[in-house]
């Protein structure tokens, strides 16, 4: 009896502990790319100080590198800024979180095997490379695909008096997770809330709240910045306008930035979306946009702080004209006027983050104000967290005309919620991870950012598997573009959630921006929006050689010609097929090429990611949706045009 019993508590030991080792392999995605074997066997030397920073960089190296030794030196006078020196066994910067990025950057290497012969220098393409969460305070977040906020206000505990008490072991560990990944990639801001913004974010109370994620970002070289409320004073209470000439409200912001950086010395500034979709802003008083970014600028100047003013403006003074004209529209005059520490941000295109749009005039047009240009993570327009879609090859597109020299920084918004993988769908996270390698780099290619991530998320060099993935992600933005809108379409969205086709929509009580009818413009002559000179003049927004490349007909590049021109259905396209054979083909070519995606997953890269059953299934799954919906976006929008076309719609 006592020999089964022990038998048996050994075979129960031994399923136990084959569990316990299981569990830990299997991935549920919550450490990103992150998932690195621990060694415990690296000697870091050259470590003087008790600095933070450096102790993460420590830790990390003795952990993680396989290398026997490394050795750190810090040398202010190499003026690398947040840059760094690396080679196999050295890591020299100029600054703590120099030394930390170097890290990161070794083990990288080391994890993607490109250790040998290492000997570099990195810089920082541009100073500011900052997430935009668009989280409200409830919680919920705008565009957020991937659950719920990962800021839980609740869990951040304050005492009668206002002061920290107690925040969760779990916030916690999740809030580092966040620095360290970001990090890890070059990311060193993060704006909390949603630029449509709460006043609220302005009390004290939410403030002292602000104070402890600051903290625990800071030695992750993470700065926090804030959306705010044009009109937060008057909102609470204490002033009776918002005007940004109001002395008292001037006097207002001024108190505020004091009070915030009392709590935050290294605070990073405002965020501001003023005047645009029903938010409040110096408009409401008759004063310019320069007013009302001045005014906070001056309270956050005498503490370095910057204002971050938005260019996403349209349906206020130049109302009725071609939306994707009026933010160059409003600013162009506007320029010169802005303080120092004002930095204009404008999404990459003049419309609003479609699968495809050219790059927005608005960085050609701005010569004495800098500039940020806010990419979107979240793939509000992309499919969201349903569809794969790498957008590192979007994002370059648009590095190709705008070049990261003219930018002070580059924001994205965040696909950052608090699901157990962060992002919702497994790829979702390679859209994080590119941007900040990006920001930090715009010259690296799309296909060596795929291929870091892949290896490093799913632990897997075998080129069986890596090959076709990659080729899957670097596909997946122009299949996206097949199967939604191809040859220049645009904002054929459902109204408000921006997921499925709607090519007939039309609603009499929506601004007509919003409607995708005005976009398409589609009659019995044929479809597209005319921007050329002899229609909204969109194209004279651009510098040569654009403007004449794209406003002549002949010289448009196929793929914005409906953006900039309205062409008759039977024009002959460069393939040789009319318009209309040509949209078919597109997508019936979008549709394909997900069906290839979701075959070829499900039959061939299981055995690949044993330990990543969890996230191979979910991509398995919504492969179908994506196919599904790439079905449904092709059969509602090309029987849609066939009812002006009047042609037979090809298989
Ligand atoms: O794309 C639109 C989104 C809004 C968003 C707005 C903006 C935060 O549909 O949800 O609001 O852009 O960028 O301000």
């Amino acid at each position: 009896m006592k020999k089964y019993l022990i038998l048996s508590l050994a075979f129960a030991f031994a399923l136990t502990t084959k569990a316990q080792i299981f569990l830990q392999k299997t991935s549920d995605g919550s450490m990103l790319w992150l998932n690195k074997q621990c060694y415990n066997t690296c000697l870091v030397k050259g470590m003087t100080d008790k600095d933070a920073t450096l102790s993460i960089a420590k830790d990390e190296l003795t952990k993680y590198y396989k290398g026997k030794e490394v050795s750190i030196r810090i040398d202010p006078l190499l003026n690398l800024g947040e840059g760094y020196m690396l080679t196999d066994s050295s890591i020299i910067a100029s600054s703590s979180i120099g030394i930390l990025y170097g890290a990161y950057d070794l083990l990288r290497l080391q994890e993607t095997g490109n250790l040998s012969h290492l000997s570099k220098t990195e810089k920082p393409a541009v100073n500011l490379r900052i997430l935009n969460h668009w989280d409200n305070l409830d919680g919920s977040i705008e565009r957020g695909y991937a659950g719920k906020s990962i800021w839980k206000w609740d869990e951040i505990i304050l005492d009668k008096t206002g002061e920290f008490k107690n925040i969760s072991k779990d916030l916690r560990n999740r809030l580092i997770t966040y620095a360290r990944s970001n990090a890890s990639i070059g990311i060193n801001g993060a704006v909390l809330n949603n630029v449509n913004a709460s006043p609220q974010m302005m009390t004290s109370e939410y403030l002292h709240k602000v104070k402890v994620i600051a903290d625990i970002f800071r030695p992750y070289g993470i700065r926090v910045y804030l959306s705010i409320n044009f009109a937060s004073p008057m909102a609470l209470g204490y002033t009776k306008t918002a005007d940004p000439l109001d002395m008292k409200v001037q006097l207002w912001w001024k108190k505020k930035a004091k009070e915030i950086y009392a709590s935050i010395p290294d605070f990073g500034g405002f965020l501001v979306k003023a005047n645009s979709e029903g938010q409040p802003g110096p408009g409401d008083y008759h004063r310019s946009h320069a007013d009302g970014a001045n005014m906070l600028a001056d309270a956050l100047k005498p503490f370095g702080g910057i204002v971050m003013w938005r260019s996403f403006v349209y349906g206020a003074n130049h109302k009725g004209e071609d939306r994707v004209k009026q933010a160059v529209s409003e600013f162009k005059y506007q320029d010169g006027k802005f303080r120092d520490n004002v930095i204009l941000q404008s999404k990459n295109g003049p419309l609003d983050f479609q699968p495809r749009e050219p790059y927005a005039p608005i960085f050609d047009n701005i010569h004495q104000t800098p500039q940020i240009a806010e990419l979107q993570i979240t793939q509000e327009y992309l499919g969201q967290s349903k569809h794969l879609v790498y957008l590192a090859p979007m994002w370059k597109e648009f590095f190709r005309f705008v070049s990261p020299d003219k930018l002070k920084g580059i924001a994205g918004v965040s696909n950052i919620g608090d699901n157990a993988n962060w992002c919702g769908h497994p790829f979702s996270q390679a859209n994080w991870y590119a941007f900040g390698r990006l920001a930090w780099n715009p010259s690296i290619s799309s296909e060596e950012i795929a291929h870091e991530w892949l290896i490093q998320t799913y632990e897997c060099k075998d080129e069986r598997f890596t090959k076709p993935v990659e080729m899957m992600m670097l596909t997946s933005r122009e299949a996206c573009v097949n199967y939604m809108m191809p040859l220049g379409l645009h904002h054929i969205f459902k109204f408000d959630h921006h997921y499925g086709p709607e090519p007939d929509g039309f609603k009499a009580e929506y601004p007509l921006e919003w409607c995708p009818v005005y976009y398409h413009q589609a009659d019995s002559n044929g479809i597209g929006f005319n921007r050329s000179s002899d229609g909204t003049d969109a194209v004279g927004q651009y510098p040569e050689p654009y403007r004449s490349l794209y406003d002549n007909l002949a010289t448009c590049p196929e793929e914005y010609l409906l953006w900039f021109h309205h062409v008759p259905w039977n024009y002959r396209m460069k393939s040789g097929s009319t318009l209309w054979e040509e949209l078919c083909m597109r997508y019936n070519m979008g549709v394909s090429m997900v069906e290839t995606y979701r075959d070829y997953w499900h039959t061939s890269t299981k055995e690949y990611m044993k330990d990543h059953i969890t996230e191979w299934e979910m991509t398995d799954s919504l492969l179908n949706v994506q196919l599904a919906s790439a079905k449904e976006w092709r059969d509602v929008c090309l029987k849609y045009f066939q009812t002006f076309s009047k042609m037979n719609i090809d298989e």
